[in-house]
This record gives C-alpha cells, sequence and structure tokens, in this order.
C-alpha cells in the first residue's frame, strides 16, 4: 500500500531526473549550418537574428566545474531569413577559455565553487576571478557583447561570432570594471527626445558597495554615468527602470570573505542569505535633479529576487513584477548539482511589489505561485505600463521542479496560457518578438530553446505569442543539443 502512493507519486512528476541531466552535458563542438529538419512553418515575417548565451562547457577536459554558472559562455546565433533558419555556435574566446582549453585542466577559480585542482592549498589567496561571458548577449551600437556581471564584456564579431576584444565603450569603462549583464533598453527615453537608450549597471561589492548606472545611446557611447554608495554587502544580478528611475533589490545576504581567501570554499558559496532580514529598495534617480535625494531606501519582506519582469510609474506610484523565491540556498562545496534535490528548496514565484514614493510604504501581491524563471515582455513596454508577459515555467501548478512549460499572463484579467514541453522537453529563456508593424501588444511570437531529451538535442520553438493552444506553429530541430543557457535577445537589423 505504502510502496503504491510512493510509485503513483513518482509516476506524477512531470521529468526523470536522468533527461533533465542530459541537458548539462558540455557541448563541445562548433557549428555552422542551415537548419533543414524543421515542424511547422517559421513565419516568413519573423526576420533577424535570436542571440543565446550560457556555458557551454560543464568540464574542462573531463575536469567536472562544480556549478554551471561557472561554465564557459558559448553564443549561438539563429538567424531567420524569408521562412529558412541558420545556426552558428561559437565559444567566447576569453583569456581564461583560451588559457584553460590549451593547458587542458582547470586553472581558474569559479565564482560558484569550481576551484583548481589540489585542494585548498592550490586556491589560497587567489582572487583572480575568471571571466566567463557567458551571461547574456546583446547586439547595441553595432557591437554584439558577450556579458558577465563581473567583469567587462567581449565583443564578437555579429556574424561569425569570434571574439574580438574586450569593450571599454571609449575608455570609459576600464580594465576589470564590472558591467551587469542585465541591460535595459528604453524605447523611448525622454531626456534623449524620445530616442531608445540602453541602462545598464555595475556592482563593487564590499563593506559598503559602490553601484555605477550607465545610460548609453544608440551609437553605444556611454552618455551619462553615476556612482552610489551603497552600506552593506550586495549580490544584484539584475535591476529595473522607469522613465525617472533606476530600482534594484538588495538581497538580504551577508558575504564571509574568509573561507575564500583561505581557498576553502568559492566567493559565491561564502554569501549567506538572511531569512530574519528584510529586503532594501533602493530607488536611484536616473537624471539627479539639484537638491533631490541620492538614493532612496525602502524595505520590504525578506526574499531573494535574481530577475525582475518590468517596473513602472503610476502618480506616486512604482509598481515592480519580480521573480521572488523565499530563500537562497546556499552552494555547497560537496554537491554535485546534478543531483541537486528540488523539493528541497523554495520555487520562484512571480510577485507584485507596489512602491508608494511618498509614503514610503511597500504593498507586494502574489501574481502566481507556480515556479517560474526567464520572463520576457515587448520590448517597447520596457519601464512602461504593461499587459501580457511571458515566462519559463514548471509543468506542475505547484512545487519547485526544472523549467518545462511556457506561461503567459495577462496581467489586466490575469488570464493564463500554458503550453508545455513536458515530459521529456525542458525549456529555457523565452523570448518575445513583435511581429513588424504589429498594434496589439501580444502580436507576435515566443521563441525558446528546449531540450529534448528523447534525442538529445535541443529545438527551437516558435509560439504565436497571441495563442498558445496552437502549440509550436514551428520546431526548428537542432543537429545536437545546446546545454542549459541564461540569457540571450533578438535583433531585426
Ligand atoms: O564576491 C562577490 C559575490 C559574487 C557572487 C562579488 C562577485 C560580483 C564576484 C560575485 C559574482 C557574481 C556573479 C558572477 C554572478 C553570476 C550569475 C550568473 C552567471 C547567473 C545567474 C543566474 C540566475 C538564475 C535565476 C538562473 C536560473 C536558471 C535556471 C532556472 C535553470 O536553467
Ligand atoms: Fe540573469
Amino acid at each position: 500500500m505504502h510502496l503504491k502512493s510512493q510509485e503513483s507519486q513518482v509516476a506524477e512528476k512531470s521529468y526523470i531526473r536522468a533527461d533533465w541531466q542530459g541537458g548539462y552535458q558540455s557541448l563541445t563542438q562548433e557549428f555552422d549550418y542551415w537548419i533543414d529538419d524543421i515542424e511547422g512553418q517559421i513565419p516568413t515575417e519573423l526576420q533577424g537574428t535570436l542571440f543565446r548565451n550560457g556555458p557551454g562547457l560543464l568540464d574542462i577536459n573531463g575536469q567536472p566545474l562544480h556549478h554551471p554558472f561557472d561554465g564557459d559562455g558559448m553564443i549561438s546565433k539563429i538567424t531567420f531569413i524569408n521562412g529558412r533558419a541558420h545556426f552558428r555556435n561559437r565559444f567566447v574566446r576569453t583569456t581564461g577559455y583560451l588559457a584553460e582549453q590549451k593547458a587542458g585542466k582547470i586553472l581558474h577559480r569559479g565564482t560558484f565553487g569550481t576551484q583548481k585542482p589540489g585542494g585548498w592549498l592550490a586556491n589560497i589567496f587567489d582572487f583572480n576571478l575568471k571571466n566567463i561571458a557567458n551571461t547574456n548577449v546583446i547586439y547595441w551600437g553595432g557591437k554584439l557583447l558577450a556579458m558577465w556581471e563581473a567583469a567587462e564584456p567581449y565583443r564578437l564579431d555579429p556574424y561569425t561570432l569570434e571574439t574580438l576584444e574586450n569593450e571599454y565603450f571609449n575608455g570609459a569603462l576600464s580594465a576589470g570594471e564590472a558591467f551587469a549583464a542585465h541591460p535595459r533598453v528604453e524605447n523611448n527615453c525622454y531626456q534623449d527626445g524620445g530616442a531608445p537608450c540602453l541602462v545598464n549597471f555595475s556592482v563593487k561589492p564590499g563593506l559598503s558597495t559602490t553601484i555605477t548606472i550607465f545610460e548609453l545611446n544608440l551609437a553605444g557611447e556611454i552618455i551619462r554615468r553615476h556612482a552610489h554608495s551603497v552600506p552593506g554587502f550586495c549580490f544584484i544580478h539584475d535591476f529595473v527602470i522607469t522613465p525617472n528611475y533606476c530600482i534594484f533589490f538588495q538581497n538580504p545576504v551577508t558575504f564571509n570573505p574568509i573561507p575564500f581567501a583561505l581557498g576553502i570554499r568559492a566567493a559565491g558559496e561564502c554569501i549567506k542569505f538572511q531569512p530574519n532580514q528584510p529586503t532594501q529598495i533602493l530607488i536611484i534617480p536616473r537624471f539627479p535633479k539639484e537638491g533631490q535625494e541620492e538614493i532612496k531606501f525602502l524595505e520590504t519582506q525578506s526574499g531573494f529576487v535574481f530577475h525582475h519582469v518590468n517596473a513602472f510609474e503610476v502618480g506616486e506610484e512604482v509598481l515592480i513584477d519580480s521573480i521572488c523565491y523565499q530563500n537562497l540556498p546556499e552552494v555547497e562545496p560537496e554537491s554535485d548539482f546534478r543531483q541537486i534535490d528540488f523539493e528541497a528548496s523554495s520555487p520562484g514565484q512571480l510577485w507584485r511589489f507596489s512602491l508608494n514614493l511618498k509614503d514610503g510604504t511597500v504593498g507586494r501581491e502574489l501574481i502566481d505561485g507556480r515556479c517560474c524563471e526567464f520572463p520576457t515582455i515587448h520590448p517597447a513596454n520596457v519601464g512602461r505600463p504593461y499587459r501580457y508577459l511571458y515566462i519559463g515555467a514548471a509543468h506542475a501548478e505547484t512545487g519547485n521542479a526544472p523549467l518545462q512549460a511556457l506561461l503567459k499572463i495577462d496581467l489586466e484579467s490575469l488570464e493564463r496560457q500554458f503550453w508545455s514541453a513536458a515530459p521529456r522537453g525542458f525549456v529555457g529563456e523565452p523570448i518575445f518578438v513583435p511581429r513588424p508593424g504589429s498594434e496589439k501588444e501580444d502580436d507576435g511570437w515566443v521563441l525558446a530553446l528546449v531540450y529534448d531529451a528523447t534525442y538529445h538535442r535541443s529545438d527551437l520553438v516558435i509560439l504565436d505569442a497571441s495563442d498558445f493552444s496552437k502549440g509550436a506553429i514551428a520546431r526548428l530541430h537542432l543537429k545536437h543539443h545546446i546545454p542549459y543557457g541564461l540569457h540571450g535577445s533578438f535583433t531585426s537589423e
């Protein structure tokens, strides 16, 4: 009887672990081909290039990395031309990648637990972090940039994906200076007469932390830059903008550098979540006026946010939609990320925070309790009121599990649309691409890579954003898998 109920519990799971693990194998090859194995039809109006970044290697010549976030950045690109699609992938030739591939072994400490072989003695007092350029890729100002939040971006050739050099924006960034991996593009910046503007930031953590904000024009030049000091340590991965503000969530964490310095733990393993401390919300004016306070600090409940969806201003209020975890599990030195117990940690859930700038109060409301990550919206609505979001989600409504589905939420009606690749498919970050000339906010497509364990390969899936119930309108079968990635972007140029 007892066994039976256990069995049916297992059967209820939407995936098996071995399938999920298949997406965490390294891809060592670099490809360049026209995709000829396609189900359905690529819309001919879909023209442009989807760029993706993520760890391509989960081991160095057989030596396993401790955490996927330590994997070398690999860029994939899928170009859509007249209903056809071309694939190419290349590793970012970072200094660290070149050195390690040449040596055939791990030469650098990773931020999330990968250590040089040889125990603590081999790692003690080594504060060098390898810039792995693995988190995001954007095309801006005529440049293709591979980004990682703790160092400068790498510039690549947008056609061949060849690595060119580090990007310093005409000397506005200095060597080794951080440039986050989560830029926000405002379509219509009032300060710039309605021109688009890219806003990004950097975090220099310490006992007090410096947050620098960068605004870039369409030519890719840094036109505004201002730095702010924030008390305490910050681990900030993402932010949101509105026409007037940059907003950061300072998650309640502490950092103990001693085990890192002694070579016992990696930097990321020295971060401890503080469940009894509030989250600080930092509101920084983008265009500071004389006499205006530099930063406004508000507070909300303890929680951990990696990613925000969007933010917008309504009178004296700012509304922010974010994926919030009840806590941040510690990265443990002796663990294997492929064996992670999903049920033991809390899922990311979608919340709406409302900040009252006048009286300083913060409200919050759960929009969706389903485990989700990697939101995307119509690019014209960044920092503006918006109605629709699309996000990777677990197949099951409750619990913590790998992303296997795509969820669309209508924030006005709270209606949902759902498309699932379970049991053997695992999805990555979706990207919304508007149909050229469209006016309706959800007139366009949602593109996502799906790892298909049945064939150990990945598919690029295209959904009609206005109607998920049609299923995939096209499914492009790649000739190989792409390890689970992080972020990417679409450019119609
Ligand atoms: O010592 C400090 C602490 C620290 C951790 C300073 C620091 C800046 C060097 C630092 C570095 C942080 C870095 C390099 C963070 C990089 C993060 C990264 C590559 C990815 C984050 C991904 C987040 C999420 C939520 C991924 C979700 C993935 C899935 C749902 C599965 O596919
Ligand atoms: Fe991210």
